[in-house]
């Protein structure tokens, strides 16, 4: 087949306007799909999972220990007062709250509300990172343990970091952050972490998804997991070994052997191959 050679022709006046409209209507989608921050905002719709505490059940709370009613965290009925999920950038939090959080100007109420963060085996049990919505000056932040500011991003109800909404006499409040904001934290990491409310916009406990209403005392309600797998995750000892983990005990010897039978009949086996890096009895029961 013969090859046409292109006519080179001036563009008419019409065919002109639609080589600019069309870049100038990507400009304008581009612009308006531009995530604050440069990170971007995602879908609700995420596999929510139940919180749980140190004793493995969920973590509830009284309906009306607290004033007022949007600070109020409560059992949802399951009973349940709290959820996270995660996908492979952001974590997501909601928590069952007495009152709605949102103010008639549609924005946050004067309040705030949080998640605590710990990093487990880390050598220390404190807040490691704070995930705030913060309804006085309305901005949603994260904080490493310093309280030094990671992230934040304002107006987070009309730019969709945060949402309320109602379900019978119940509301949730839900917020999510990027890892990237979490001052290391990844999807993998074993942490603790628990909600809580305050009528200021700093670490103290107004209500919160657990009983105490210290920080340290929350932690050691809260169950260890991690962001990104769910179910839980626990620390086996050999009492030849102590916390922290070191390279004593019977378990680091090369061919050793550990099992967790349920009953004679299903048990579960460790062998220590000896190669790599010397085990020391962390394990992971993924969801
Ligand atoms: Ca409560
Ligand atoms: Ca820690
Ligand atoms: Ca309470």
């Amino acid at each position: 087949m013969k090859h046409r050679k292109p006519t080179p022709s001036k563009p008419s006046l019409p065919a002109l306007n639609i080589r600019f409209k069309v870049p100038l209507f990507l400009i304008l989608v581009l612009l308006l799909t531009v995530p604050v921050n440069g990170l971007s905002q995602e879908s609700w719709s995420q596999n929510w999972i139940e919180m749980v505490g140190s004793d493995w059940n969920y973590m509830t709370d009284p309906t009306g220990d607290h004033n007022p009613a949007s600070v109020d965290v409560i059992n949802n009925g399951v009973p349940l007062c709290c959820y996270y999920a995660s996908s492979s950038s952001s974590v997501f939090y909601r928590m069952a709250l007495r009152g709605d959080p949102i103010n008639t100007q549609g924005e946050l109420d004067q309040y705030a509300w949080m998640a605590q963060i710990d990093v487990a085996d880390d050598g220390n049990s404190n807040i490691d990172v704070t995930v705030r919505a913060e309804g006085i000056t309305e901005y949603l932040s994260t904080y490493n343990g310093s309280g030094t500011q990671l992230w934040t991003v304002a107006d987070p109800i009309s730019t969709g970091y945060v949402r309320a909404y109602q379900s019978g006499s119940i509301w949730y409040l839900e917020m999510q952050a990027p890892y990237s904001t979490l001052g290391g934290i990844t999807r993998d990491t074993p942490v603790r972490f628990f909600f809580h409310t305050s009528t200021t916009e700093t670490n103290s406990i107004k209500d919160a998804t657990v009983p105490s209403a210290t920080i340290s005392g929350a932690f050691a309600e809260s169950g260890t997991t991690t962001l990104g797998g769910g179910g839980g995750y626990g620390f086996m000892f050999d009492s030849e070994d102590t916390n922290p983990y070191s390279s004593a005990g019977s378990y680091n010897t090369p061919g050793s052997e550990i099992s967790i039978s349920e009953s004679s009949s299903r048990s579960l086996w460790f062998r220590n191959s000896g190669f790599g890096t010397p085990l020391h009895g962390k394990l992971c029961f993924p969801r």
